[in-house]
């Protein structure tokens, strides 16, 4: 141990020996919340027990609380842990993160791993559980389009990359894109250095969860540094623009509530 009068002033020239980074500095955090848009960074994430949803931590990212046509949270379940089906009139999509979920849906019960995902209509009575736990991330919402949305599921991998006009990012729509649904969860894969086109500005609402990589979310006139784990809850019509840095890919999942009538 350096000696300076039983002082110890290591951490000048060698921080990272000491432990010391910029996310953990003292009330830091990248986080912000404006009238148009939302950072919520992994230091920022609050989690509570939820009615519904047994051994189980949710942090709600985005809510209706704050203008919100949806609902996006973290559910980490615990060894037997279960959830009861969404409110009546309520859909829910569960992205599954790590660990493993059953779902029994009617008489069948399935199981899905990490990078599986599963949409279950409004008033849908199938429940899911998780013997040994599991990280999930969950979008719920009223539903309003008035057709016949119906249970399904799936791997991303597996589901077919789509075209993307004057964009270079890949692109994969987890929901079918019928007038059936009010939204849909699309997987949004960047390499470094690739960027969005459009510098868009539309109706729609999206919360997203960065999973992989890191680069720079512009949301209205703020230039946000955001790597994974951070979330990100825009409203209708924040101007929005995403580059992805680093040495690694970039992937986020993303609620779009896409078919929604505008009027
Ligand atoms: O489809 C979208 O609106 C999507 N490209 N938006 C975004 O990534 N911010
Ligand atoms: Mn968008």
């Amino acid at each position: 141990t350096p000696s300076c009068g039983g002082h110890d002033y290591s951490a000048v020239f060698r921080p990272a020996e000491r432990g010391i980074d910029f996310d953990s500095l003292p009330g830091y955090t990248r986080s912000a919340h404006y009238a148009d848009h939302a950072l919520i960074a992994v230091e920022s994430r609050v989690f509570a027990g939820q009615r519904g949803w047994k051994s189980t931590l949710t942090a709600h990212l985005v809510s209706p609380a704050r203008g919100a046509n949806f609902a996006m949270y973290l559910a980490e379940m615990s060894d037997d842990s279960s959830a009861e089906p969404a409110k009546p009139g309520v859909e829910r999509f569960v992205l599954v993160l790590q660990g493993e979920i059953t779902v029994s849906h009617g008489a069948k019960n399935m199981v899905l791993g990490a990078n599986s995902y599963v949409y279950f209509p409004p008033n849908s009575t199938d429940t899911l559980y998780s013997e040994d736990g599991a990280g999930l991330l969950v979008y719920e919402r009223v539903y309003a389009a008035g057709g016949k949305p119906v249970f399904s599921s799936g791997d991303v991998e597996e589901s077919a990359l789509l075209p993307t006009g004057p964009e270079v990012f890949k692109l994969r729509k987890l929901l079918p894109q019928t007038a059936d649904y009010d939204f849909n969860v699309h997987i949004m894969d960047f390499q470094p250095g690739e960027y969005l086109w459009v510098k868009e500005v539309h109706y729609n609402q999206h919360g997203l969860l960065l999973l992989e990589g890191k680069g720079i979310y512009r949301l209205a006139d703020k230039w946000y540094p955001v790597q994974a784990g951070d979330a990100i809850w825009m409203a209708p019509y924040v101007p929005q623009w995403y580059a992805a840095l680093g040495a690694s890919p970039t992937r986020y999942v993303i609620y779009k509530d896409t078919t929604l009538d505008p009027l």
